[in-house]
């Protein structure tokens, strides 16, 4: 059986629990739960499963480990059928890495930043090197982002197009973390808000979040 380590609710973990509710494997995966707020996944235990110390972990049955969600979402999304979250030809591929990227980056990661910089973050054991300045650097970069995104949607339904994708949930993972560290989404971003409350109403989202 696979095996996920992860902590249920935190951002990336539940970017991967949505990948696999969205291809119906969610009960096919074992869930493994690491206790990230006290540091378990800084032990050498689980950095021989993840060198970058961070969940989640998809480990396969014979023993690999896959870590960062895209891997993680590229590996399940080969496994079985609809929907393509990663796309299918060339072009298609090509567009949602280059989104899924920009999602990541541009609000995901400076959401995380400026959350575990500029905030008490997960607490001083696991927080053990704060730069403010640059936490508050990130929380510009991230609002950046979500104008970015919002205009995105002035020509097509999801990030990466007509249909949703791993940009979609990286996104919306993305402004979850952004909530986390009370980055509010700036008024006037109506299709972002419209199309979070879109996402959040599917199915697989309602079930992995
Ligand atoms: N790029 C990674 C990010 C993973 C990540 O940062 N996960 C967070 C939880 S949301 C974590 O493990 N943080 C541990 C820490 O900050 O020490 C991915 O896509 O999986």
């Amino acid at each position: 059986m696979l095996k996920i380590y992860d902590y249920k609710g935190f951002p990336n973990p539940t970017r991967a629990r949505i990948a696999l509710a969205e291809k119906g494997l969610l009960d096919e995966v074992e869930f493994v739960s690491i206790d990230v707020p006290n540091g378990e996944h800084r032990l050498p235990t689980f950095r021989e499963k993840n060198p970058s110390a961070t969940v989640p972990v998809l480990e396969l049955e014979d023993g690999t480990c896959i870590s960062e969600c895209t891997a993680i979402t590229e590996y399940v999304d080969h496994l079985v059928g609809e929907p393509v979250l990663t796309g299918r030809s060339a072009k298609e591929r090509a567009v949602i890495h280059m989104m899924q990227r920009r999602a990541e980056a541009g609000l995901l990661d400076a959401a995380a930043t400026f959350f575990h910089h500029a905030t008490p973050g997960l607490g001083p054991t696991i927080e053990d090197y704060q730069n403010r300045e640059w936490g508050e650097k990130n929380r510009e970069r991230a609002i950046a982002g979500m104008r970015y995104l919002d205009q995105t949607l002035a020509a097509q339904p999801f990030l990466a197009g007509d249909r949703f994708t791993m940009v979609d949930i990286t996104a919306f993972a993305g402004l979850a973390y952004a909530g986390f560290g009370k980055i509010e989404v700036p008024a006037g971003l109506d299709r972002l808000t419209t199309w979070r409350e879109r996402v959040a109403s599917r199915a697989s989202v309602m079930r992995a979040a």
